[in-house]
């Protein structure tokens, strides 16, 4: 059966649901996924050629063909672009600036070095958000960056912060959009420290003089990310949960990062998402997939993935909260990683825009779990995948595994032949 009959049979089972399929698609492809940029070159950048990723998070693996200058990964995102439907923006760290081959002080960084990003992003209909990259530094060895009590120390990455925040709201408003900047340092210790209460109160004032003077929201939004642990701070992150929580609950305007890698184990964050949007206007997620630690494997389609869509839609939430991707995968084709992650978050909103959600919360309200347990448990047989076919086939991306052979062919003709 060919893509449109089976739709059309799809689209009569839904319907019976008083499901529009029309309307499910038409929904989530307005609603934008920020790709990170970070997996196409196991989150090097190109601020040092010799750099090594530090902060406590790893890109484990060695597959050929990591891109190695800008060209290279903006060749790299555009291919993995053109295979995933719906609305696009990447999500540019501090370290990918371009920088000429000149050495550029992550306090000296400026919007010009982020020009020829914005200009390609414009040719190719990408919205942009930006990370302050508060690792891979020397003056963050010692594992400390905002919260450090060497006041020289700090005030460098307060200042760092404070170029990006500028950077950020010039990109906004050169492209009439809306930057998401989120802020994660990995400040931690390896061992039990004493006087935890300090080093928290020295980041929170840290963050006050970063955030002064914000300009326009319309341009730009900042969001800090907490974390649990890092690997070599096991005993203590500065900016942990309730430190932020509290943080933007506390401070007009600036949004909640809620990473699925940076709970515990069976903590989620699908469940975060309605409590936080009472509280706080809006959220960025950084969707990954933690195995047995927050190790950024590649997002599968898996429940937690459909879960946190469904917290999404079924509140009307698409506004409020912003989907950004963040896992680093060296172990296979980096490109096809990139391609695999963001299909499933499109095809996890799709699933999710495809619920009965009326009918359901009718059920609830009513008693009637029984029902509600029922019907949940049969949609999971619904033929769902002759929608998202057709999503893709109308977004011009190829429906089903159609889009490797093209992968594979890329790696032939251009990943492999770097060296
Ligand atoms: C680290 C955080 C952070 C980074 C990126 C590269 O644990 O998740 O978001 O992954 O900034
Ligand atoms: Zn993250």
């Amino acid at each position: 059966m060919d893509i449109k009959s089976a739709y059309e049979y799809a689209r009569e089972a839904y319907a019976r649901l008083g499901v529009d399929t029309d309307a499910a698609i038409k929904r989530v492809k307005n609603i934008p996924i920020s790709i990170h940029c970070w997996q196409g070159d196991d989150v090097r950048g190109f601020e040092n050629p010799e750099g090594v990723l530090t902060g406590g998070i790893q890109a484990t693996g060695d597959y050929p063909g990591r891109a190695r200058t800008i060209e290279q990964l903006r060749a790299d995102f555009d291919k993995a672009a053109s295979l995933v439907p719906g609305k696009k923006r990447i999500s540019l760290h501090a370290i990918y600036l371009d920088n000429h081959g000149e050495k550029v002080e992550r306090d000296e960084i400026e919007y010009k070095h982020f020009a020829s990003w914005v200009k390609w992003a414009k040719e190719k209909g990408y919205g942009i958000d930006f990370n302050p990259t508060f690792f891979s530094h020397p003056k963050s060895s010692d594992g400390f960056t905002l919260s450090h009590p060497d006041q020289k120390i700090r005030k460098f990455w307060i200042n760092h912060g404070i170029a990006c925040r500028k950077i950020a709201e010039r990109i906004g408003e050169e492209l009439g959009d809306t930057v998401i900047t989120n802020y994660w340092i990995p400040d931690g210790f390896k061992d039990i420290p004493v006087d935890r209460h300090a080093w928290r109160e020295r980041l929170a004032e840290a963050y006050d003089e970063i955030f002064a003077g914000a300009g326009d929201k319309k341009f730009n939004r900042n969001a800090v990310e907490s974390k649990l642990f890092g690997i070599g701070a096991e005993s203590c992150t500065i900016g942990s949960h309730e430190f932020y929580l509290g943080y933007v609950a506390t401070r007009k305007g600036i949004l909640l990062t809620l990473d699925s890698g940076h709970f515990h184990p069976t903590e989620v964050i699908s469940d975060k998402i309605s409590s936080i949007l009472l509280f706080c206007d809006e959220i960025l997620l950084h969707v990954s997939r933690p195995v047995r630690w927050d190790s950024d494997h590649v997002v599968i389609f898996d429940d937690e993935l459909k879960n946190i869509a469904l917290e999404i839609l079924r509140g009307g939430f698409e506004d409020r909260v912003h989907i950004g991707l963040d896992f680093f995968d060296a172990s296979i084709n980096r490109v096809a990683a990139w391609v695999i992650g963001a299909r499933n978050m499109q095809k996890a909103l799709l699933y999710a825009a495809l619920e009965p959600t009326e009918k359901l919360k009718a059920l609830e309200l009513e008693g009637d779990y029984t029902s509600r347990l029922a019907l949940m448990e049969e949609l999971k047989s619904y033929p769902f995948g002759a929608v998202w076919d057709w999503y893709c086939e109308t977004e011009g991306v190829p429906a089903r595994d159609g889009w490797l052979a093209e992968i594979k062919a890329y790696e032939r003709d251009v990943l492999l032949a770097r060296k």
